[in-house]
């Protein structure tokens, strides 16, 4: 079908999207892309990932951005040894001495927060707030940073200048009204550094709660689980240097030429030394075929790509625990006539459970494995031999894994399949979840977590002199319950877009609307500002880019990358407007306002950061000499005791997981849709409506599907269709006027972007394994939309 033909269903669509939210009373975010540029379009892409392709989109957004001087040199700064500051973009470690590690997206991402443009007094005062929920997202953080604190006048629905001051004073008088401390909740975004965040949970526990929602509760918190119970530490133990060195990589569930490019180089290296990579994901993404170094510049002049993979699985979705499982059942069944295929001595030595493993997948059938994974049995042996003629391995794994129901038993299978061959604890071997945001793992490692340990909280109240609550805190899906039942009246957001990065969007704004006070420390505009409480402050902040300085001097904040390597950013651009603070400042005036009589010493603390982390240094596990190590050139690795075979589980070692496999077969005519991100948006921050890997331009509100599915039901390409989530408690929402894009993905499944489907994610769609919310394992099913000439005046009437 013709384009402009696509471009008139489109609006068309979009109008009985706006008909039906006004016939419902209610208002979701009116859109959340660009205004489209052009047609809706998809082709398939046919070239390699990164190369030219992304050299052009670089510029175009450098220019559009107008920042094409700085943009160019902080690329050139970016994630150097601890000379630069360490790229906001995702959590991929930096590579030793090589002078250009740098990706299309993370240059974006730089450049994003860089940019020339403000939003001033000026523009509150033209902009009142319902007129700015009418935006799209995009707009809102188009229109460049933040400058000076806000706060929100009910009298004339528009965000007026405040002073630090008063900022303060208005969170610390409302906290100190509230009948009790868990009345607030303290969300964290994964972009907060050690130093602030370690600041952030200590005021949150001497305020008396524990409510700590992040986004890790909605990302790893079923990696951090499954780890935990086999192997009793939250991280992977694999780092770059035994990714340079492995023998074979199977890379699960991760959109790696989007969400974590530098990995390309990674797996480029790795298949030209004779490594293999083994992709499994159900669709066949960008990075998973060939790519072209980015800092090749002789090979990218000549579009000479280099091979990212050796075999592609293509699972149905929440597949790959019977995968795992296959593999682990080819590997045991190899060992009766080839005896190397198991590591006998590593088993005996260092785990525990095997011999139930064992029975457990000799007693799971051929066939239910087939039908559970989507993979026939050929495929998956294909999969074992790599694993078995691999010396050493390494299964790294994302949101594919994590974000289904079953996330922590399938996390805990990829374990076993390690531990059959002794992939722990020695060079180019173990598991390595990808983290997404650039400080999430250090955010944990700091001390955010609603269900602290006990240990952590003894030695923190030593440390601290503080006593801090010892009953567990409210998650991302137990706060939005609980503003909405009216228990928490006190939101903070600490970085992040909690309005519209949440499940249940009506339900997400219906709580945030009922708080008391809602306050965001931010760098740009976005949706949440304008879904808020009764009272709302908006605190900017300077990015990671920028310089802070400080009665100490210029500061320098550290992270932790995906691997446990923990080193300093330091920023080098003045901040975009002289009255932002920095994060660790305004945790120190909100913690003084609120605690007014606290013997934290929360403004000393922050003239001299090195003064937070000899704190940090007392308080937590490996960050011994934290001052003098994270100056080291690469910064140092945090101490695991599971990379060095020793197992802080109940029985001493690694324990073997024995979870019968799950059911994921979508019942007849339903669909599982996943929600994933384009190439172009980082979260619910949008760059443009295209995802150029995917083949797709000038369209977000889509789904993918298999043609065969299509075919079924009678939708063509860019048919409009409805999308109907039934979720666990019965209840049902649907989008309606989304255009079926078809894709190579297996049948049964549906996809599209987050955050414009969010709204069909209940809020009892969450994995009771790991209290996530299901973003990769919705029950839906997809429709034509069925004719309607859509009339508002005369349905008025
Ligand atoms: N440019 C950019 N970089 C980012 C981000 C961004 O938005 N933009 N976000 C950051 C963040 S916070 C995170 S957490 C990461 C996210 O990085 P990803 O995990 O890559 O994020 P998604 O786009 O959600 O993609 C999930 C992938 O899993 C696949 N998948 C879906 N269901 C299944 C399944 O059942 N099994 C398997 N094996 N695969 C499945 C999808 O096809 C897709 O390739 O990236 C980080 N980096
Ligand atoms: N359906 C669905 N939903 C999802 C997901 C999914 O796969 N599917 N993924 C989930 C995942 S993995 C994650 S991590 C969450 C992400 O959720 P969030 O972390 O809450 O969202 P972001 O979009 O990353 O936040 C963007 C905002 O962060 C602010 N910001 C940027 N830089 C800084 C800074 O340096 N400091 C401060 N204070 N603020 C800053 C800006 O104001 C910007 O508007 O979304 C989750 N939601
Ligand atoms: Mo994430």
């Amino acid at each position: 079908m013709g384009a402009s033909d696509g471009q008139e269903r489109y609006e068309g669509n979009q109008e009985i999207r706006r008909q039906e939210e006004q016939d419902a009373g209610e208002r979701l975010e009116p859109r959340v892309g660009e205004a489209p540029q052009g047609p809706p379009r998809s082709r398939p892409y046919h070239h390699p990932a990164a190369g030219w392709g992304a050299a052009k989109a670089v510029t175009q957004f450098l220019v559009r951005e107008r920042e094409v001087a700085e943009g160019t040199r902080a690329m050139l700064k970016m994630n150097h040894e601890n000379g630069g500051f360490d790229c906001p973009g995702c959590a991929w470690p930096d590579t030793e001495g090589l002078a250009l590690d740098i990706c299309e997206n993370g240059i974006k991402h730089v450049t994003w927060e860089m940019t020339g443009k403000r939003v001033t007094r000026d523009f509150f005062a033209r902009h009142s707030v319902s007129e700015l929920f009418e935006w799209s997202d995009f707009e809102l953080e188009d229109q460049g940073r933040l400058t000076e604190p806000m706060v929100y006048d009910p009298g004339t629905d528009h965000y007026v200048p405040i002073s630090w001051d008063d900022a303060f004073a208005l969170f610390g008088d409302t906290v100190r009204g509230l009948d009790d401390p868990n009345e607030a909740a303290y969300y964290t975004s994964g972009r907060l550094g050690n130093e602030a965040t370690f600041l952030y949970q200590l005021m949150t526990r001497e305020l008396g709660t524990n409510n700590q929602p992040d986004c890790s509760n909605m990302c790893h918190e079923a990696s951090g689980r499954g780890l935990q119970a086999s192997l009793g530490t939250g991280k992977g133990t694999a780092d770059l240097k035994d990714w340079e060195t492995t023998d074979a990589l199977f890379i699960m569930g991760v959109n790696a030429a989007s969400n974590a490019p530098r990995m390309l180089t990674t797996l480029a290296q790795a298949c030209r030394r004779g490594a293999k990579v083994v992709h499994i994901n159900p669709l066949v993404e960008a990075g998973a075929t060939r790519t072209i170094i980015p800092h090749e510049f002789l090979r990218m002049a000549m579009f000479k790509s280099t091979r990212t993979s050796d075999l592609n699985l293509q699972p149905r979705p929440g597949g790959d625990m019977a995968l795992m499982r296959g593999i682990a059942k080819a590997t045991l069944e190899l060992a009766e006539k080839d005896p190397g295929a198991v590591d006998a001595r590593f088993v005996e030595r260092h785990t525990t459970g095997f011999e139930e493993y064992k029975a457990l997948c000799a007693a799971t059938p051929w066939q239910e494995i087939e039908h559970q994974s989507g993979i026939p049995r050929a495929q998956i042996l294909k999969a074992a031999r790599v694993y078995r003629d691999a010396d050493r391995s390494i299964i790294s794994w994302c949101l594919g894994v994590t974000q289904h129901e079953h996330g922590v038993d399938t996390v805990r299978e990829i374990v076993n399949v390690l531990l059959l061959r002794g992939n722990l604890g020695r060079e180019g071997a173990g598991p390595s979840p990808v983290r997404g945001h650039s400080n999430v793992q250090g955010n944990r490692t700091c001390g955010i977590d609603n269900r602290p340990p006990q240990e952590f909280l003894d030695r923190l109240a030593e440390v601290c002199g503080i006593d801090p609550p010892r009953e567990p805190g409210l998650d991302v899906v137990g706060v939005i319950e609980a503003m909405n039942r009216g228990s928490v009246k006190v939101f903070v957001g600490m970085g992040g877009n909690f309005a519209l990065a949440a499940p249940d969007t009506r339900y997400t704004y219906a709580g945030l609307r009922r708080c008391e006070l809602t306050v965001h420390v931010s760098t740009k505009l976005n949706r949440s500002h304008l879904v808020h409480g009764r009272r709302a402050l908006i605190l900017p902040c300077i990015g990671r880019t920028e310089k802070d300085e400080q009665a100490g001097g210029l500061q320098r904040t550290s992270v932790e990358d995906s691997m446990a390597m923990v080193h300093l950013s330091v920023g080098m651009k003045k901040p975009a407007s002289p009255h932002l603070r920095s994060e660790p400042a305004i945790i120190a005036g909100l913690a003084r306002a609120a605690l007014p009589d606290s013997a934290t010493p929360w403004e000393w603390y922050v003239e001299d950061y090195d003064r937070i982390r000899d704190t940090m240094s007392q308080v937590l596990d490996g960050f011994e000499d934290f001052n003098r190590r994270v100056r080291l050139p690469m910064g140092f690795r945090i101490r695991q005791p599971a990379r060095e075979l020793v197992f802080l589980t109940p029985s001493g070692r690694a324990e073997f997981g024995t979870a019968p496999l799950p059911d994921v077969v979508p019942a007849p005519g339903t669909l599982v849709l996943s929600t994933i991100r384009s190439h172009d948006q980082w979260n619910t921050t949008i760059y443009s409506d295209n995802d150029r890997y995917r083949g797709v331009e000038n369209l977000r509100t889509l789904v993918f599907m298999n043609k065969e599915d299509m075919k079924e039901r009678g939708i063509a390409p860019f048919d409009p269709v409805d999308i109907t989530a039934t979720a666990k408690d019965g209840s049902v929402r649907s989008l309606n006027g989304f255009l079926a894009v078809a894709h190579d993905m297996p049948r049964g499944m549906a996809a599209g972007y987050m955050p414009e489907l969010n709204a069909l994610i209940s809020i009892s769609d969450y994995s009771t394994q790991s209290d996530q919310p299901l973003m990769k394992h919705l029950k839906v099913t997809v429709t034509a939309t069925a004719d309607r000439v859509v009339h508002p005046v005369a349905q008025h009437a």
